[in-house]
């Protein structure tokens, strides 16, 4: 998969790719990224990007001119109909469905905006598609870039290898994931649960289920009211206390 990014901070970008899963799958080949730099594509003696908003008010916003030029630059070494995504506070969520979705597709380009963001008229003639990370607002588009990339390059073919698989992932089921443990047996006087170390499959299987779904309707009930449940999931759900129920924690179910 090829990804372009406009950012006027490429080093921001190749700086934080070079590390972990993402850096092999650039390493293999497998993903491939490129930057576009808006200030190449200015011609004032300054390199100005930005300038005063019309209608007043703080801030700063990004000149149209080299931005568009960017974006166009960029879309030419990618292939045709790769979308165009705006990562702004604006957007429309950014889940791992949508990052399966661009998983599929041979070509990205994701545009990162600074100041108070682009002039609306190239958001109308250069993008697609604007997302978001979620709601809070940062000081630059790089940041959500770099997420978006990350989500999308563990899901590519190869990228994991088969021991792991990114089909067993907290969210791939819609839930959050269970607890992990590991060595040593006891630590700071916690011990491991004892069914972690029966070496009944099943039960260790059953046991993890029913941890991703107690903290998903403790911690993110969103995520179970707007989905398809399984027979098993539904039966343990039945037999959790109710969320406004006192004894505020996921912790106590099934413990050891
Ligand atoms: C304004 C994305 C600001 C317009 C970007 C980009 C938060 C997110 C910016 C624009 C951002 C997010 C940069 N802040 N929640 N700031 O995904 O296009």
């Amino acid at each position: 998969m090829k990804i372009e990014v406009v950012t006027l901070f490429a080093p921001m970008i190749s700086g934080a790719l070079r590390f972990g899963v993402v850096g092999r799958a650039l390493e293999s080949g497998r993903l491939s990224v490129g930057t576009e730099d808006p200030r190449a594509h200015t011609r004032d003696a300054h390199r100005t990007v930005d300038d005063r908003p019309y209608g007043g008010g703080p801030g700063m916003v990004l000149k149209p001119g080299p931005m568009l030029a960017a974006i166009r630059a960029a879309t030419a070494r990618l292939p045709p109909g790769s979308p165009r995504v705006c990562l702004s506070a604006q957007g429309e969520p950014f889940t791992q469905a949508v990052a399966r979705a661009l998983a599929g597709l041979p070509g990205l380009l994701l545009v990162a905006g600074r100041y108070e963001g682009l002039d609306e008229r190239v958001i109308e003639l250069g993008i697609d598609r604007e997302l978001s990370i979620g709601d809070y607002v940062l000081s630059g588009g790089e940041v959500p870039a770099l997420a978006v990339i990350d989500a999308v390059a563990r899901l590519l073919p190869g990228v994991l290898g088969d021991e792991r698989s990114s089909e067993l992932d907290s969210f791939s089921q819609g839930l959050l994931d269970w607890p992990h443990y590991t060595r040593p047996e006891i630590f700071e006087g916690l011990a491991v649960p004892k069914v972690l170390r029966c070496g009944n499959h099943a039960e260790i299987e059953r046991w993890r289920l029913g941890q991703s779904v107690a903290r998903t309707w403790r911690r993110r009930p969103d995520l179970i009211r707007g989905r398809v449940l399984s027979g098993e999931v539904q039966q343990i759900l039945n037999g959790l206390p109710s969320l406004d129920a006192a004894g505020g924690d996921d912790r106590g179910w099934m413990k050891q």
